[in-house]
């Protein structure tokens, strides 16, 4: 009886709230990292505002762990429309909106601080708006910090030891010539092949920040890190255009508004991270070695005569390097 009652109870509140939640959406939205990550703890932070700004209307689900598939495939899911949104790393936009490749031009940025006011300003603004036209509102930049390479074998200890390594780059042509013009051999590939590659030596070498070096657990089979930190690509967070479209203007307002206010919470995150990330991978035997980034940066100006190559993106870059 007791039992009968319960499940009565159950049913009630089941009913109860049906109609409720098929007017609400969840919006899915894609990232590779694990759960603990800054990038997957915002977007769910993000829900939350939604969530509380639209009176429980909208909420966002996050498919992390790669489960709907690699940056690639997600971006491509959320141009059709069958994802909501994603967070991807800036680079794999390159080859579809050109803007996006001045925030991972090597050596752009001075600072944390240079970068943030870039990004938060009207230059910011104007390369989130720049995807608009292939079919992604840009709704905020994540902090990613610097990037730097690791290799497994043999330590980069200066600019002359990067000749014909092995390097791992993300899917992006400007990434490609970047590595070519430090002289290695660069490799394009996914993040999810970066772990199996560099253990079984298809890869030598690979570039990231402490916090993916050390979730993706890629501090186990490449054990020298070298600081030479030669781009600042940020993170991005993309929405459908395809979805976008379907939403009035008020609840558009709120998606852009709990993205932006998720900014600061995922840069407090990061910030903690990577001090956390950085203390593991040195615990589990990672030598960080400090190099001589001058012929590094020297060697970048044919990677800038090749991306930079009409005026809009000159001006960007410009005014980037005048932002004080
Ligand atoms: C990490 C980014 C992630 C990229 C990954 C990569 O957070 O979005 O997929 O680098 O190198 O830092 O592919």
């Amino acid at each position: 009886m007791k039992k009968i009652k319960k499940t009565l109870f159950a049913v009630t509140v089941a009913l109860a709230f049906t109609p409720l939640a098929s007017f609400a959406t969840e919006f899915r939205s894609a990232d590779i990292h694990p759960d603990d990550y800054p990038t997957v703890t915002a977007v769910k932070f993000m829900s939350e505002r939604l969530k509380a700004l639209s009176g429980g209307k909208h909420s966002i689900k996050v498919f992390n762990n790669s489960s709907l598939g690699q940056e690639k495939d997600t971006i491509e899911q959320t141009k059709i429309g069958a994802l909501s949104m994603v967070r991807v790393n800036i680079a794999p936009m390159n080859n579809i909106c050109a803007e996006t490749q001045v925030p991972t031009m090597p050596f752009l940025f001075r600072s944390v601080d240079h970068l943030h006011k870039v990004l938060d300003g009207p230059i910011g603004e104007e390369i989130l708006k720049s995807c608009e036209k292939q079919g992604f509102v840009g709704l905020a930049y994540y902090d990613s910090g610097a990037r730097s390479m690791f290799t497994g074998k043999k330590a980069i200890r200066s600019f002359a030891d990067m000749k014909g390594v092995k390097v791992r780059v993300q899917q992006s042509d400007l990434w490609v010539s970047m590595l070519e013009a430090m002289g290695a051999n660069a490799t394009p590939m996914a993040m999810g092949e970066v772990y199996t590659g560099l253990k079984t030596g298809v890869i030598d070498a690979a570039e990231n920040n402490y916090p993916t070096y050390e979730s993706a657990r890629l501090f186990e089979v490449a054990k020298f890190y070298t600081k030479t930190e030669h781009s600042m690509a940020p993170e991005m967070l993309l929405f459908s255009k395809k979805v976008w479209d379907t939403l009035p203007a008020n609840e558009q307002g709120w998606i852009r508004q709990a993205a932006k206010e998720s900014v600061p919470y995922m840069r407090k995150q990061w910030a903690e991270r990577e001090v956390k990330s950085l203390a593991t991978v040195k615990a589990g035997g990672t030598e960080i070695i400090e190099v001589d980034k001058v012929p590094f940066q020297a060697a970048m100006k044919p990677v800038y005569d090749k991306f930079i190559t009409d005026a809009t993106l000159k001006s960007l870059v410009k005014r980037v390097q005048d932002t004080k």
